[in-house]
């Protein structure tokens, strides 16, 4: 579907991290996305190895012209946690990582968030984190009046059913629960695509054989990525195959008819012994007026999964990586 809104502007705040950098290559093959800038956090592995990861996936995909900017390194108030089980040693096992092929934009991140949105038309900019969201929390600490600029943020991170980095807690959101903390209760409109919907983006076999058959070298990339994700995915958590959370988020932005959601008030919890960045969704009663977040509940697989084959084939060979 297309609108005079689209394409859709968006900043990518992330930490590759496999599905990461699936969603890095779904936003720039994919013509609905107007890809303004990269920002990278700590998370899946320390932030100099994530930011490195997004210059080698911006190489492989072709991606030119974006600003990409480092951000925080650390939480807020808590300890670093990284994701080596999950990620591996680099951020980003399995496939072979070309060095990258520009520099990084001298701005800080929660710089180049907040300029960009200053620079661009009111809500025409949608803030797209796939990563702890420290980044995010800092901006609006610096430049509140982002709050009132942007069209929304789309987040991955969090879920109101079950969590993966505690019983309750999901990884992004528990790694800096003081920074989600900012950003949900903050007056702009959050969108949480949580665990709930992203597990319902498995990379079957099936799913692997589509990628496969683009036959180009980004989608040998995405293959080596699945192959990895899915044996860490399969020993750690005993997925059979496993769930591709972070494109979920840019798949939203593309087609919000493709992930569905539901007006509901959701706050993080911050001082329970066993709880601490549990994402609480309140579904007791039809969301009260001022309520201005929404949680992602169910995932139309095929257009998902259409939509990231449809980004490789646009892609093709993209950066052209020579072996
Ligand atoms: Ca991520």
């Amino acid at each position: 579907m297309t609108s005079p809104s689209r394409p859709r502007a968006i900043v990518l705040d992330c930490d590759p991290g496999h599905d990461d950098a699936i969603a890095l290559l779904l936003a720039h093959g994919n013509p609905d996305i107007d890809l303004l800038a990269v920002t990278t956090v700590f998370g899946n592995q320390t932030l100099e190895k994530v930011t490195r990861n997004a210059l080698s996936v911006a190489r492989i995909a072709g991606i030119t012209g974006v600003p990409f900017a480092a951000g925080a390194g650390r939480p807020l108030v808590r300890h670093v946690e990284h994701a080596a089980d999950i990620h591996g040693e680099s951020g980003l096992d399995g496939p072979v990582l070309p060095d990258p092929a520009f520099d990084l934009d001298s701005r800080h991140a929660v710089e180049l968030i907040i300029d960009t949105v200053m620079s661009r038309e009111p809500h025409t900019v949608t803030l797209v984190a796939t990563a702890a969201l420290t980044n995010l929390a800092l901006a609006v600490r610096t430049e509140p009046a982002i709050v009132e600029r942007v069209r929304e943020v789309v987040l991955m991170g969090g879920g109101y059913h079950v969590g993966n980095w505690s019983p309750v807690a999901e990884f992004n959101i528990a790694i800096d629960p003081e920074a989600a903390h900012v950003v949900f209760n903050a007056a702009w409109p959050v969108v949480m695509v949580g665990l709930d919907l992203t597990h319902q983006a498995l990379a079957t076999p099936e799913v692997a054989a589509s990628i496969a058959a683009v036959g180009t070298g980004p989608a040998r990339f995405v293959g080596e990525l699945l192959e990895f994700f899915g044996s860490t995915y399969k020993e750690v958590q005993g997925f059979d195959s496993p769930p591709v959370h972070d494109p979920c988020a840019v798949a939203y932005v593309i087609d919000p008819t493709i992930v569905e959601t539901v007006k509901v008030p959701i706050d993080i919890e911050l001082t329970g012994t066993l709880t601490l960045g549990m994402t609480v969704a309140d579904f007791r009663a039809p969301a009260p007026d001022d309520c201005n977040t929404w949680a992602a509940t169910r995932l139309d697989r095929d257009r998902f999964w259409k939509l990231v084959v449809d980004a490789l084939e646009t892609i093709g060979e993209g950066g052209v990586i020579a072996e």
